[in-house]
């Protein structure tokens, strides 16, 4: 279905008890309601980003104590998979600070996708904006997965980011989707976005030519030194708002609880997963940020009767 801003807008003013039984009953059509797939998140090149994205510790612009660093070895790189597979996690993503990723450098990543993937572990990446040859290497190395965020509306977006253009992003989505890639493709909220950013931001994602298989919903976390750092804090009912529309109207992507778990509850992120949340950053960091330790994840996983080993193993439409 092809979904208006304006019909994702009105969703997001239905009463969020209403919303979220509709939510759920979309999400038992399609997906597993007990499964919870986990993914891991490596910055394997971070900090001295030239773009200036207003949230982002990693950029060059802002001065938040991130250091710039190299690119990691392979070796380091699959030592921390291993442990990350060790761990329980079905995928490891791959994070660059990069505006795009260089040849040489894209050259040594390509085999660490080969090599992770080697593991047993499914590979996602996120190095930037992609010309249609590079996201091509990628699909030939065996990458699963491309990460790539339009985060918020098109209207908003220059007041997150002056570097580069919407456009550029979705050409980047494009190059991903053709070379054959599942496309992650999600945004921020909390960055003083209005409602109707939100709907804007979801209901693009609807009419892409074909949905993002992956749609990450962050929070901000507001770093010091950003310009973001004091965002006003949203409601965290507003979490729960935005994953069960999501749910509604990309009713066959998988939805990741991503950035800012740190600062939700536990009842909030059963919220969530009642809205139709399917996955979660597992591991102690993000990529320059803290994420909640693995063993209270896997505790409160348990405490949900949620289960990660029925994640990709059941057909994807089957419920239980
Ligand atoms: N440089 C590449 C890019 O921008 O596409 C890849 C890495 S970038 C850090 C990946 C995503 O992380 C961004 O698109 C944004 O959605 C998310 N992100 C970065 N900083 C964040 C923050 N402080 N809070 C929440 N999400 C954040
Ligand atoms: C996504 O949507 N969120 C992740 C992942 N894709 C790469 C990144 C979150 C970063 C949070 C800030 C940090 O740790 O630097
Ligand atoms: Fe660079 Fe990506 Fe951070 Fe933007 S979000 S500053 S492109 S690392």
């Amino acid at each position: 279905m092809n979904w208006t801003t304006f019909d994702v807008e009105r969703l997001f003013s239905v009463p969020l008890l209403d919303l979220l039984f509709r939510a759920q009953q979309v999400h038992r059509e399609h997906h597993d309601p007990r499964a919870v797939q986990l993914s891991t998140l490596l910055s394997i090149k971070t900090g001295g980003c030239p773009e200036d994205c207003a949230y982002c510790p990693q950029s060059i612009r802002h001065d938040t104590g991130v250091e710039r660093e190299a690119l990691l070895s392979l070796e380091d790189v699959l030592a921390r998979a291993r442990a990350a597979r060790e761990a329980g996690a079905t995928r490891f993503c791959m994070g660059a600070a990069y505006r795009s990723p260089k040849a040489k450098d894209l050259a040594r990543i390509v085999t660490m996708v080969r090599e992770v993937r080697a593991l047993g572990l499914e590979t996602c990446a996120t190095l930037g904006m992609l010309t249609p040859a590079q996201a091509r290497e990628l699909k030939d190395a065996g990458l699963d997965y491309y990460n790539h965020n339009l985060d918020t509306s098109a209207e908003f977006y220059g007041e997150i980011v002056t570097t580069r253009r919407y456009e550029d992003r979705l050409e980047t989505l494009a190059a991903v989707r053709d070379a054959g890639i599942r496309v992650c493709c999600g945004g921020i909220i909390g960055m003083g976005e209005s409602v109707h950013d939100r709907a804007a931001l979801l209901a693009t994602l609807a009419n892409l030519p074909a949905p993002p298989d992956s749609v990450p919903i962050n929070q901000l976390v507001a770093v010091p030194g950003t310009p973001l750092a004091d965002a006003a804090p949203i409601d965290p009912f507003d979490v729960v708002r935005t994953i069960a529309v999501a749910r509604i109207v990309l009713p066959r992507a998988t939805l990741r609880l991503s950035a800012g778990r740190e600062a939700m509850s536990d009842e909030l992120q059963a919220l969530c997963f009642l809205a139709g949340a399917g996955s979660i950053f597992y591991g102690e960091r993000l990529l320059t940020t803290g994420n909640p330790g693995v063993d209270h994840d896997r505790a409160l996983l348990a405490r949900l009767g949620l289960d990660t080993a029925r994640a990709g193993t059941l057909p994807r439409d089957a419920a239980a």
